[in-house]
Order: C-alpha cells, then sequence, then structure tokens
C-alpha cells in the first residue's frame, strides 16, 4: 500500500509542477481561465497588423494623446465633422496584412478620444455621424471573415471626452467635476456588448487606458467576466486588469488580475514562456498616420518579428492610415518585403516557441518538434557559439543557403557557415534532434560585461550593475530607497585606453557629490570629482589604461539609479 500510495503522491506532484502558469493562475483568479484552443491559434498566428485610425489623422498628431495638447480640444471633437476617406477600402487593408504574412487585424474600434469607428447606438460621436456614413468596422470585419484574416477590436478603457468618464485632456490631467464612473462603466460595458454581439465572433479584445484611477481591478474582472460571457473564445488581454508594469507590459499580481496575454509597448518583451506575450509596435514613430514619419528599415522590422519569435511572443505591427483610407505605399511595400521573407521562411516563425537559447542583440532561437531554428543576425568572427544543450544535434541546415557546420561539445555549440552565404538581415540554420527539443530548458548567454555594486534595488537582476554599462538607455542600475552612499564598477576584460566618459542618471537627478574612479594595479585612483550628474553628463581626461572604473557616489537626495556610464 505504502509505496504506490508515495508513488501516485510523487505522480501528482509531478504533473502539478509541470502546469503551465497560465493554468496556475486562471486556477487562482477569480476570472475564468482562457479558451486553451484559441490561445494556441493566437500563438502560433505570431504576427498581427495593428491599425490606428480616426478623424485625428486629419491633423497628422498622435490619436488620443494629442486632445487638448497639440490640438484644443474643441477643435479636435469637431474634426469628425470632415472626416471623409472615400477612399478606404477594406479588403484592400485585409489583403495587405495577409501580404505581409500577418494573421489577425486589431481595429481601434474607440481611443482615448472617445472617436467610435463602429455604428454604435450609445453615442452620436462615431462614424455613422462623418460625411462617410460607413461603418467601418463591419466592412473591415466582414472583410476579414471573407479572406482568412481574424478580426480584433482594440478598446480604449478611457475615454476623455465623454463626460461620464471622470477624467479629461491632456492626457487624462484634467478631473471632471461631474464624472460619473458607474455610469460610464455602463458605457462602456453596453459598447461591447455591441461589439461583440454584432461584429464577432472576435478574436482578441485588446483592452488599453487601463492605468488610471478610476478603473480597479474588480472593474476589470467584472468587465473580463462580461466579454467572455459574450464570446466564450475570446481572448484578452492583461490591459483589462491593474497590474501591468508600465511599457514593459508584465503583469504583476498574475494570480489576482485578470487577462490572458502581457503586452509590451514599443519594446520586444523579454524572453517568456510561462505565459503568452505580444509586443505592440509602431511601423514609424506615431500609431495615427503623420505626414513624413521615419519608417523603420526592413532590418528592423524582420528582426524585432524573430527576437518576438525567439522570447516566445507575437507582433502586433502597427500602420495609421491616411486621413482618405489608404495605406502609404511605402508602407505597403515594407509590409510587403516582410510578407515575402515569410512566404520563404515562415516555417521557422509561425507555430514555433522561443527558444531554447534566449534572444541576444545578435541572435534569436525558435523550435518545433525536433528541430530548433537558429537565427543568426550578427556574427562573432567565423562563427556563433551557443551555451551548450543536453541533446546531440543530428544535422545542421542553412536554409537560407550554404552548407552549415557545427562541432558539439557538453559546453558549447559551436555553428558556422561560409561568409558569402551570410544573410544581412537573418541567416537561419535549422538544426534537427533525433528527439523533441520542446522540453528542452531556456538557456541564457553567460554575460560578457563584469560588473558589481554596492547596492542593488531590492537586489533584483533587473537593476542589477550590468544595466548601466549594457549600452541600453532602457535598463538601469538602481540602488535602495533613502541610499546615499553607493558605488558601481565595470571590469575591462583586458586592459583598456579610456580618455572620456559619460554618465547618464536615469528619473530625476539625485547624485550630490561623487567621484570618478580608475584602477591599474590594487587601488582606485581618482580621475575627477564632482558634485551634480543629471541626464546628461560628459567629461574628457588625460588618457589612462584602465583594468576597472568605478563611480562612487558619495552623497544623494535618495536612492542613485544609473541608466548608462559608457567610457571611450
Ligand atoms: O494606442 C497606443 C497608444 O496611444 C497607447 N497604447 C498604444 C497601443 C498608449 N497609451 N499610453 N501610452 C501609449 C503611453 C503612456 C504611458 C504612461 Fe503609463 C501612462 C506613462 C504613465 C501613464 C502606463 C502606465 C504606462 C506606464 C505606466
Amino acid at each position: 500500500m505504502k509505496p504506490n500510495l508515495t508513488k501516485t503522491i510523487a505522480l501528482a506532484v509531478s504533473l502539478l509542477a509541470a502546469l503551465p502558469l497560465i493554468a496556475q493562475a486562471a486556477a487562482d483568479s477569480a476570472a475564468p481561465p482562457a479558451n486553451a484552443e484559441r490561445l494556441q491559434w493566437w500563438r502560433d498566428a505570431r504576427f498581427g497588423m495593428f491599425i490606428h485610425w480616426g478623424p485625428i489623422s486629419l491633423k497628422g498628431t498622435e490619436i488620443g494623446w494629442s486632445r487638448g495638447a497639440q490640438v484644443p480640444s474643441e477643435e479636435y471633437d469637431q474634426l469628425y465633422q470632415q472626416f471623409n476617406p472615400t477612399n478606404f477600402n477594406a479588403r484592400q487593408w485585409v489583403s495587405i496584412a495577409k501580404q505581409a504574412g500577418m494573421k489577425y487585424i486589431v481595429l481601434t474600434t474607440k481611443h482615448h478620444d472617445g472617436f467610435c469607428l463602429w455604428d454604435t447606438k450609445l453615442t452620436d460621436y462615431n462614424i455613422m455621424n462623418t460625411p462617410f456614413h460607413r461603418d467601418v468596422t463591419r466592412e473591415l470585419a466582414d472583410a476579414c471573415r471573407r479572406q482568412g484574416i481574424v478580426f480584433c477590436a482594440y478598446h480604449s478603457i478611457c475615454d476623455w471626452r465623454h463626460p461620464d468618464y471622470p477624467l479629461g485632456s491632456p492626457g487624462g490631467k484634467s478631473p471632471k467635476p461631474d464624472g460619473n464612473m458607474d455610469r460610464y462603466n455602463q458605457y462602456l460595458k453596453g459598447q461591447l456588448t455591441e461589439l461583440l454581439k454584432n461584429y464577432g465572433p472576435l478574436g482578441v479584445l485588446w483592452f488599453d487606458g487601463e492605468w488610471e484611477s478610476p478603473w480597479t481591478v474588480a472593474r476589470g474582472e467584472d468587465l473580463y467576466r462580461h466579454c467572455r460571457s459574450l464570446q466564450d473564445s475570446l481572448i484578452i488581454n492583461n490591459r483589462v486588469g491593474k497590474a501591468r508594469d508600465g511599457m514593459a507590459g508584465t503583469t504583476k499580481q498574475i494570480h489576482e488580475n485578470p487577462g490572458d496575454y502581457d503586452t509590451p509597448e514599443q519594446t520586444v518583451g523579454k524572453f517568456q514562456n510561462q505565459r503568452p506575450w505580444e509586443t505592440c509596435m509602431t511601423i514609424c514613430n506615431q500609431w495615427a498616420w503623420k505626414p513624413n514619419d521615419p519608417m523603420k528599415s526592413l532590418e528592423q522590422c524582420l528582426q524585432t518579428l524573430v527576437l518576438c519569435a525567439g522570447g516566445d511572443g507575437n507582433l502586433l505591427f502597427n500602420v495609421g492610415p491616411m486621413p482618405d483610407g489608404r495605406i502609404e505605399l511605402r508602407q505597403i511595400a515594407r509590409l510587403q518585403e516582410m510578407g515575402a521573407w515569410l512566404a520563404e521562411y515562415g516555417d521557422a516563425i509561425y507555430r514555433t516557441r522561443g527558444g531554447p537559447w534566449k534572444p541576444t542583440k545578435s541572435l534569436a532561437s525558435t523550435r518545433r518538434d525536433k528541430s530548433i531554428f537558429l537565427h543568426v543576425f550578427k556574427w562573432d568572427g567565423d562563427s556563433v557559439t551557443l551555451p551548450g544543450l543536453p541533446a546531440k544535434v543530428q544535422r545542421a541546415e542553412a536554409l537560407t543557403g550554404g552548407r552549415a557546420e557545427f562541432q558539439q561539445q557538453s559546453d558549447k555549440l559551436v555553428v558556422s557557415i561560409p561568409r558569402a552565404n551570410r544573410q544581412e538581415i537573418d541567416t537561419i540554420i535549422r538544426l534537427d534532434f533525433e528527439q523533441s527539443v520542446m522540453d528542452l530548458r531556456p538557456v541564457g548567454f553567460p554575460s560578457q560585461i563584469k560588473a558589481t555594486a554596492s547596492n542593488v534595488y531590492q537586489h533584483m537582476d533587473d537593476y542589477a550593475a550590468e544595466s548601466a554599462f549594457d549600452g541600453n538607455p532602457d535598463t538601469r542600475w538602481a540602488t535602495d530607497d533613502g541610499t546615499k552612499q553607493a558605488w558601481v564598477a565595470l571590469e575591462f576584460p583586458a586592459p583598456t585606453r579610456i580618455s572620456s566618459v559619460r554618465i547618464n542618471e536615469a528619473l530625476a537627478p539625485r547624485v550630490q557629490k561623487f567621484e570618478f574612479q580608475y584602477r591599474e594595479g590594487d587601488d582606485w585612483k581618482t580621475l575627477f570629482t564632482g558634485m551634480e550628474l543629471g541626464a546628461n553628463f560628459k567629461r574628457s581626461f588625460e588618457p589612462v589604461t584602465a583594468r576597472a572604473v568605478r563611480l562612487n557616489i558619495l552623497d544623494a537626495t535618495d536612492g542613485p539609479t544609473i541608466a548608462e556610464i559608457k567610457l571611450q
């Protein structure tokens, strides 16, 4: 009896341990779990089109945010009377998405400005009351269905124009004395009922504008249930809740918050294979159309897609159509280039999962069944060296041409192909194994940066010393609240000649007194001292050969935090 029982318990425990985090979260959260089959479809799709559009395209400023800022609210709110996109053609939009290799379209049915792109009965501020008089949401939803693309809706929770929503423009900064959130919530739910009943089934509901104080996790949960009760197969993003970690888009307190996936914005999400995620990013700089908005290169576009897939996430790539209803020709051309690449190499993107190697600036990996697709952006001399895997490579094939070679040892895998076969954007090598590679644990690359600090905010890796030297201004070294003195140091791999330094404090200037030092042998020597640093400190000095450098902060108003220290 006893051994069997132990076995049963051991089996149950191991089964429990194997349950994905999503299932655990669902079990704890009061909201029902996502429809697994639909979520799987969405993950496999990997690539979707985001469309930000509305009367504000007439001005070329940002949708929602420019209301009461660049464009006076009174003027903004009258623009719909001139909105007449006579060249709008839903079939063409869908064709463009399909040619790009995208599998779903997310349309801004309502942004923070409150304008409704469908025939809503709940407000007059909608597309039917423009000179255009056509329900573009209806037309797009129908065209999607006919052409085999999944139609999805973006919907802003905040509405800075609606008299009941308690906050107004600019950017939700002005409280409305007569706001009534309960009444607004009825309006919000009523509008979603219309969308789900008359335009569905929808693939995804993409909420946004949840961060303002009138929204609560209880309202989020109620809204999540409301939408799922109207369409059970609906996938809903994490912005329905209240736990998004800023633009990184991950979900804090995942157990208590509704929402099926994370939403990094204008940044590629970090490797995360325990919970689905989707980066949303613009093809130019603005979400809404802007004349001559600088556009991303094909290299940026494709590497972004590959980095998302390699991190086990989706990419929702945004276009802002022009006020006459057309998408810009140069944007169409770029999307077609992406589609042509995907037509050839989509096997290494669609229906894959990220890893096992976590993406770096130089490479990413995706996998399916018994194959890993290695995507190399930058070579390290003649080859790339990857951390070892507990599985034996049988074969390597360069999908982008040439003969791939590999050498496998217990601690590393070295892969190469002839220089002439390297692709400028992405050289793809498929590695075949005897068994499935889906259960191989994700492996990171050991950091090349040897940095240390006297104090790291809450001992969190995200704020480690390395973040001050990683060349990425979006990451920072941070110290605990109230810290007045702290140092951060960098060890060079070999003695290095330096003659200038740039230092960028993150957030507000806090440093009040510091010394900048270097080490040749055993002792730190001071190169210079100063009082304030701020966001843009620069200093040149007599060249020295250093083994290490150190910023020693002697006084600060609060815990110092540094985005970058760059040496030359
Ligand atoms: O629709 C597009 C943008 O108009 C919209 N989201 C994409 C999809 C957008 N909403 N907010 N922003 C863009 C930037 C806002 C950032 C902030 Fe915050 C709002 C900073 C502080 C409050 C949310 C909460 C992000 C960080 C904390």
